[in-house]
Parts: structure tokens; sequence; C-alpha cells
């Protein structure tokens, strides 16, 4: 990596969108030097060597977690900031009530501000990358440019970042345009700002995850569920994951939780011992964009290359790939260490924490060893059940659509929606207590619909009609269900076990879509009996399953008058036929 030769756009046909947009981001910013990432295995080894000169990362236990390093972050830049993330489109009402706006001159302006000058005596990295698989119709590309080394190799694990990106590019010429500084880390003074009309996203003053890996949640979601409206197709937040039965047939499922609600280890679920013959495989863990195929099924593209997960809870139990998948090749930010340095958090079972997420000796009295949103980034070819069909360009058939929460009560254990219409309420209708994965309090209830709230680019009015107009399109739409894998009893113990045992109720979705299964009709939707889930070699009590597969009338009268009174939030942009279905929900209530 000869950093001077590399101030040289390396194509001879590069697009002149993306050399004006470097040379005027460089004029801003300042940089002493632009660097063009080409995406290759020495380029990664050597900006870890970079990043481990300048003490920004630090090199783990070779022997117990070979090729690994631990990051650690400003301690207040531990996750995403949704109060300073901002859609700024022309036009307030666009964006919505579920988003903060700001209008697109004021923002461009405040940003110009902040990144004049200040890439000063530093690299500028220009990244470009393409999410979903490089060959693949679906897939979209972008650049981001930062001055974060630390960012970049992120961005080398979680897209198919590098030298096929831009010669893409170059032929599309339509690409987003990212720009990124991690600034001087001032709360103070940072901001994600998306503009949906023109593709574009600054994001000032955070090195962290969502905020600063501009592919992601910036892009693949904000940008592209902008994108995906115009042109007819879904961005969500949604893992996709394969699953083959005993008897040898294969399905797809796409399932929506908000952040840090176990998408991960759905996504890489290990079948209990009492269901042999099952075999699950990794398409995504985070994002889907979903289009409708030629035979009228809906099909789904991962547009990442890796996970960015949650560390805390990950061991041999909860969910073994993940955890193996861990053992190596891996970026650890804000894991606590222990004295032989080795990756500590909360829910490992072995080890000793003596070091912990701030870099301080550990001390019970501080607060947990690692912080409750350290992540993993690690590339998905690392994962031991990958999907062989993760990498196709056109995608893999989606049976069956899966929303769910993290709810004390209320939502049972799974519902089926009565049909497409339905299940654009039943996903309007996600509720989930807060957690760890962006700063505010967590455990607090809010309105999540289809687990996109920090993430849809535009009014969710407007969104949710686009899933109506989705369903219009689909000859054979999947079946969409509600999960509930958070139930708790009156003592506050989970009446679910989860994890593993979350495949005897994809197991019953699956037969649904087949019409292999039975199932009760209530006025929310279908519900199992006992009798339809495979329970075999299950410890849980007749009561709890009761608690599990039952719904109170009185709580779901007062969900439904919360949910139509929350719609009203998005005066006439709420489509009449949600309304329309809260009210024929109420009226099946009673
Ligand atoms: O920080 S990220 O947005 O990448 C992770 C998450 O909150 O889901
Ligand atoms: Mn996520």
């Amino acid at each position: 990596m000869a950093t001077a030769a590399a101030t040289m756009p390396p194509l001879p046909t590069l697009s002149k969108q993306v050399t004006e947009w470097v040379a005027s981001v460089r004029e801003l910013t300042q940089a002493d030097e632009v660097y063009w990432v080409e995406g290759s295995d020495d380029e990664y080894r050597h900006f870890i060597g970079q990043l481990q000169q300048s003490g920004e990362l630090q090199k783990l236990n070779e022997a117990h977690y070979p090729n690994c390093f631990l990051a650690r972050s400003h301690p207040s830049d531990v996750a995403r900031v949704e109060h300073l993330t901002f859609v700024c489109t022309s036009k307030q009402e666009d964006a919505g009530p579920n988003n903060h706006w700001m209008a697109p001159a004021e923002a461009r302006a405040k940003m110009r501000g902040l990144f004049s000058g200040c890439m000063k005596g530093r690299t500028l990295y220009v990244v470009p990358y393409c999410m979903g698989p490089i060959d693949s119709p679906y897939a979209r590309c972008g650049v981001e440019i930062t001055d974060s080394a630390y960012v970049v190799i992120n961005m080398m694990l979680m897209t198919r970042a590098g030298r096929a990106a831009l010669e893409r590019i170059s032929r599309e010429d339509s690409f987003v345009k990212g720009l990124h500084s991690t600034g001087e880390l001032d709360p103070n003074r940072r901001f994600i700002m998306h503009f949906p009309e023109d593709l574009a996203i600054e994001s000032f003053g955070s090195g962290y995850g969502g905020n600063a890996l501009l592919g992601k949640k910036c892009h693949a979601l904000r940008i592209a569920s902008y994108q995906a409206r115009n042109e007819g197709w879904l961005a969500e937040h949604m893992l996709i994951v394969g699953l083959t039965s005993p008897q040898g047939d294969t399905h797809y499922v796409a399932a929506a939780f908000p952040s840090a609600c176990g998408k991960t280890n759905l996504a890489m679920l290990i079948p209990p011992d009492s269901m042999p013959g099952w075999t699950v495989t990794t398409v995504g863990d985070d994002i889907a964009w979903l289009h409708p195929g030629p035979d009228g099924r809906l099909y789904a593209i991962n547009p990442e290359a890796g996970y960015f997960g949650v560390v805390p809870g990950t061991n041999r139990k909860t969910n073994r790939n993940a955890f193996e998948m861990i053992q190596r090749d891996t970026l650890f930010t804000n894991v606590a260490l222990t004295a032989d340095n080795q990756p500590w958090w909360e829910g490992l079972d072995t080890g000793t924490p003596v070091i912990d997420w701030q870099g301080q000796p550990y001390a019970p009295g501080n607060g947990p060893a690692a912080q409750p949103n350290s992540r993993f980034t690690v590339s998905a070819k690392r994962n031991p059940r990958y999907a062989p069909e993760a990498d196709s360009p056109r995608g893999v058939p989606i049976s069956a659509i899966i929303f769910g929460g993290r709810r004390r009560g209320v939502a049972p254990l799974v519902y089926e929606a009565r049909d497409w219409n339905h299940g654009v309420l039943v996903g309007a209708s996600v509720a989930s207590e807060t957690t760890a994965a962006a700063i505010g309090q967590a455990g607090v209830l809010r309105r999540d619909p289809m687990a996109m709230k920090p993430f849809a680019g535009y009014n969710y009015g407007d969104y949710w009609s686009h899933w109506f107009a989705m369903g219009q399109k689909l000859k054979h739409p999947p079946k969409i269900y509600h999960v509930n894998w958070f139930r708790r009893d009156s003592d506050g113990k989970f009446l679910w076990p989860g994890f593993g045992d979350n495949l005897r109720v994809l197991d019953w979705v699956l037969k649904r879509c087949s019409g292999r299964a039975e199932a009760n009709e209530t006025a929310i939707g279908n519900l199992p009996r006992p009798s339809d889930l495979n329970l075999a070699g299950l410890d849980i009590s007749e009561s709890a399953l009761d608690e599990l597969l039952s719904i109170k009338a009185d709580e779901w009268r007062a969900e439904a008058a919360d949910m139509a009174k929350y719609l009203d939030e998005f005066g006439a942009r709420t489509p009449a036929q949600l309304r329309a279905q809260v009210a024929a929900l109420q009226q099946r209530l009673g």
C-alpha cells in the first residue's frame, strides 16, 4: 500500500462524478492525502498494523483469538444517536413525524461548517462499496469518504468494498455519497444527516457503528427505503434465514426485530437436540432488500457482507455458531479484557474480567465490564452456517415475514396475520422495549413499526401505503407473522426459553405456509394451540404455554385503541386501508 500513489484514482475509466466529488471534499476538509481503498487482504492487514501503531487497536491473545483486535470508542460514543439523526427532505412532511427533520439548505450549511478544515493533517480515505452481491441487479453502490481507518476496516468487513465496487460505480454512474468525519467526538457537534433526494449522507462527530459505517443503517435502510419506495421494492430491518426441514425442503424467512432483540441469534439458530434433522443457514442478520420476482414471489438479498453484532450474552449455549465465528479474524469494540488479554463480556461462562471496556481496572461497582452495546465485526464468510445462496444475485424467495418486539406482556408467543393487508397492520403494531443499541433509557416501551422507527427514511404514513402497494404486486405474497420471545410471568421471569427453541415456532410457521398445520382463529389473527407446536423434549409448564398462546380481549382492545391514536400522529398520510384494518380489528375484538 503506497500512500503517495494512492492519491491517483486507480481506474482510467473512473466516473467524473466520483473524482469531482472527492476533489471537492478534499478542498473542503483540507485533507493532507487521499487514499483510495482497493479492498485487498494485504491492504486490510496494513490498516490493522497502522491502527495498532496509533494505539487505536489492541491485538488480543493470539493463541486463543487469532487475528482478533480490540477497539475502544469514546465513552460518550457507544451507540446510535437518534436525537442527532436527521432526514433532510425539501418538505418536512415527507420526512414525517417519525424522523427528526432539518431543511436541506440549513443542514448542508451546518455540516459545511463542521467539515470545513476538519481533515487538516489527516488522510481522507475513499471507500467505494457495493451493498449486495456485486453482480446482482438488486445491489446498490455507494462511496464513503472518511478520516477514520477504523471505519475503513469495518466497512471492508461489512460491505463488498474496493475496486470491484468502484468499477460498478463507474459503469452505472450512480451511487450514494457518504461523507464522514469522527471530528472531535463532541456530542454537541455530532450530527447524522440524510439527504434522500440527493442520495447523500453526512455524518460528523461519531466513530461508532450505525453513526459512522455509512453503508449500514444510513445507506442500506434510510436512503435505500426512500429509493425502494420510488422504485417498487422494500429495504427492511430484517434478518434472512434458511430453514431445511428433516424432509429436505428449504424455505427462507425474513424477520424484523428492533436492534439488540436477537436478530443475529435467530439468523444463526442452532436446532435443539430434540429436533434432529433440521439445518439452519444464514443469508443475513440485520438488513433485507426485498423485490417482487418474475414468479410473483418476494425475493430477498442481504446488502451486507458481514455482521456487526451485540457481544454480551453470546456464548456456546445461546448462539454456538456466533460464538465460534468470533474466535478468530474478528474486531471487538468496547468489550472487557481478561488477565491474559482475551476479550470478555457479560454472559461469557469462562474467564474473569480484569480491565473494563474503558480500559480501567475492572470494579463491579462501576457497572458492567463490557459495554452493553459492545459489538463484534466479522466477515459473513466466517459464519460456519453461511448460506451458499447468500451470494446469489437473484436473492432467495421468502415464504414468511415475521415481525417481533421485546414485550413483557400483551403480545403472544406467535400469531399469524389473516392476509397481507392485515399483515401490514401486524407489522405496523410492533412495539418494543428500548435497548442499549441507541443512546437513551433502555427498557421503555415504544412503538416501532416494522422495527424501522430509527431507520425509515421517509414518512411512516407513506411507508405503510408502500407496503400495501407491494402486496398488490405479489401474486404469491409471503405469509406474515408476529412473535414475542420476551413475554414474562408475574415474577418477571421469561415464559419461553427462546434461542434454539424458537425453531419450534418457525416449524409451525413453515407448516402453516404449506397448509400442514392447524391454528386457533382469534380476533388478532391465528394462534397455534399447544398441540400444534412441536414441544418434544421441551420442559415447559402447561400454564406457561397457556399464557404464551392466549390473548386477553381487554388488553387487546386497549392495544387497538392505542394503535388508532398512534396513527393519528401521521394525519392524512396514514393510509385509509390501515385505519380500516384497525377498525376491523376493533370490531372483531367487540
Ligand atoms: O449501530 S448499528 O445501527 O449499526 C447496530 C444497531 O443498532 O442495530
Ligand atoms: Mn440493526
